[in-house]
């Protein structure tokens, strides 16, 4: 089976390496040195040129380096009638939810505002609600936000969740679809988005959704930069109804120089890297449900083109 390697924006002969080390009767090759389209069966993508997926005409499958698919189902010469497999590997949402306790945690102690007294060299004290007092909305609670949502519930936050459908889980209050968003949001403090970038998603943390929530709330971004409608985060921090922001997704990446959000005192930026793909964990995933799917098995994690995700 020939697998090609088509990450422009990583290390392409690494994964090679591990995929090879993993299974040496792959043939595995490295864009853009494709050798004969025709006998690609498998892209491994991400960040991947679009229209070049149109190149193979025996295509089998792409899988995503990532767990976002955004990207792939982006491209116009995506072969939809191939199964689209995304990463699903426990590590992702390991590395997810230190980043989104840090990020909560960050505005629940308010280290920002004491960053900005420490620049005025101000000693000023306030006191901090308790985690039980703090409501912190989750949107989505797949793979990454059910984990986190749960890790915020064992440090006593009041937790609530927002799905597509109703999910139950543990120590959380939770609320599905358009119907439940405005009771979710009503209260939500601190909201933490973890969606996929979908239509349905796209823009969602915006003016109506910010209004939603009380004043002085905070948003924390680290799913997809087309969540989020910059210049109403912009406009909201400036009117007082947030108070602050972490983000690690825009909608250019890098984040363009001169930016607003560069410089603004309310906002924290990181660089895409909340949670990043282990390589050989996630190698041994691939290899795995390919091992599989040749056998005869069933491929696992197959993203419904339609829903997007
Ligand atoms: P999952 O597919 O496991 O979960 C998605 C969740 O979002 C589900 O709970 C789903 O609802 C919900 N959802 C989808 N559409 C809607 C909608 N229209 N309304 C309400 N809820 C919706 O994804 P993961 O948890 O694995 O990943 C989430 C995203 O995180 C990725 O798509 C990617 O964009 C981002 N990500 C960011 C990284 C970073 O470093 N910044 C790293 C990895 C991922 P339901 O349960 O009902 O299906
Ligand atoms: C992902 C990401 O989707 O890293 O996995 O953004």
């Amino acid at each position: 089976m020939v697998l090609l390697v088509n990450t422009p924006t990583e290390n392409g002969s690494a994964w090679r390496e591990m995929f090879l080390k993993l299974d040496p009767s792959l043939e595995v090759r490295v864009w853009p040195d494709v050798g004969d389209p025709a006998q690609v069966e498998v892209v491994f993508a991400w960040r991947h040129q679009h229209g070049d997926l149109a190149r193979y005409p025996n295509l089998r499958a792409v899988f995503s380096l990532g767990a976002g698919v955004d990207g792939v189902l982006a491209d116009p010469a995506f072969p939809r009638q191939v199964p689209l497999v995304r990463m699903v590997d426990p590590n992702l949402g390991v590395l997810m939810t230190e980043y989104v306790l840090a990020a909560v945690l960050r505005h629940h102690c308010e280290l920002d505002h004491y960053q900005r007294l420490q620049q005025s060299g101000r000693w000023e004290k306030r006191v901090r609600p308790f985690a039980g007092d703090r409501v912190v909305g989750v949107m989505g609670m797949g793979e990454l936000g059910a984990r986190a949502a749960g890790a915020l519930v064992g440090l006593g936050f009041n937790v609530r969740g927002w799905s597509r459908r109703i999910r139950t889980l543990p120590g959380l209050e939770t609320f599905a679809g358009e119907a439940g968003l405005t009771a979710f949001l009503a209260g939500t403090q601190i909201l933490v988005c973890l969606l996929p970038l979908t239509a349905q998603t796209r823009g969602i943390l915006g003016a109506s959704t910010f209004s939603c929530m009380p004043r002085g709330s905070c948003v924390v971004n680290a799913a997809r930069g087309g969540h989020l409608v910059d210049a109403d985060l912009l406009a909201a921090l400036e009117g007082g109804q947030l108070s602050g922001a972490t983000l690690d997704v825009f909608e250019t990446e890098p984040l363009p120089a001169g930016h607003a959000f560069w410089t603004h005192p309310r906002i924290l930026v990181t660089p895409h890297i909340a949670s990043v793909t282990s390589l050989p964990t996630a190698a041994a995933l691939v290899v795995d449900n390919l091992k599989q799917w040749r056998a005869g098995g069933a491929l696992r994690n197959v993203v419904d083109p339609d829903r997007g995700y």
